[in-house]
């Protein structure tokens, strides 16, 4: 890739109140602080080797869930939009990244009452965004999100979402025409036009990794998803994601990239 997709990353350590994370994986088990701390080390130092500089922000003690940034914010070209989460345990994390995401861009919007919308079901894809409907993302805040790009040149769409948390959980663009997608969207009208690579039921976590520049991140333990990414060209990197999967979080989610 000559020129980078991303140059920087925001990321916040995990607060040891991570192990009340919200969660749809009971039986998981709770998250182990201190092994999520190694975990998130090494997704800091997956993000450098990609050519990232990370800021890191400090943990949130108030907010169990704050290490998952991604929602929080959307990050493009040329504006971010602060978000507003639909659950009420996540809707003080905004601040702090708020006021870091100003040293970077001078054109910041927000989702307003009554539109929630959470960054992990914004999708990327160029000059397009696919928004997912999801039980975190309401009709109201992907209009008002679809108004702004619309506002700076992009374009925007919703997408129907089956019972999944995020749009992202269930697919990730890959960049060159590539979408990873799960079996829940593999026969969705919008993504037909892109080189689709099918994740099996038995890895569907690994629907979720993250381009970054000359590299995919991919989980740990996902070998299909690995080679399928490896065959197309892709240099891929395999980091555990044990703890932060336990409270629903994926690879995406522990960053905002631009
Ligand atoms: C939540 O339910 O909000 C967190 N436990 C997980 C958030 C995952 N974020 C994402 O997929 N972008």
């Amino acid at each position: 890739m000559t020129q980078p997709m991303f140059t920087k990353a925001i990321v916040r350590r995990p607060a040891r109140s991570l192990v009340h994370g919200i969660t749809t994986h009971p039986e998981l088990g709770r998250p182990d602080y201190d092994l999520a701390l190694r975990q998130h080390d090494a997704y800091v130092r997956a993000l450098e080797r990609c050519g990232l500089a990370v800021r890191v922000l400090p943990a949130l003690e108030e907010f169990p869930d704050s290490c998952f940034v991604e929602d929080v914010a959307v990050c493009t070209k040329r504006f971010a939009t602060i978000t507003r989460p639909a659950t009420v345990s996540r809707s003080g994390e905004i601040a702090g990244v708020r006021a870091l995401l100003a040293e970077y861009y001078d054109d910041i919007d927000e989702i307003r009452e009554p539109g929630t919308l959470e960054g992990g079901d914004v999708m990327m894809v160029g000059d397009e965004f696919f928004v997912g409907l999801s039980s975190r993302t309401n009709a109201e805040g992907a209009a008002q999100f679809i108004a702004a790009l619309n506002r700076r040149g992009f374009s925007g769409r919703g997408v129907t979402m089956p019972p999944t948390l995020h749009l992202k959980t269930g697919c990730s663009y890959m960049e060159d025409d590539v979408l990873l997608v799960d079996r829940a969207f593999a026969s969705y009208p919008e993504f037909s036009r892109f080189k689709r690579v099918d994740v099996a039921l038995a890895e569907a976590y690994a629907a979720n990794c993250l381009r970054v520049n000359d590299y995919v991140i991919v989980p740990s333990g996902h070998p299909g998803v690995a080679a399928s990414l490896r065959e197309l060209g892709m240099e891929t990197i395999e980091l555990d994601m044990s703890e932060f999967r336990k409270i629903d979080g994926g690879l995406s989610c522990l960053s905002l990239r631009f």
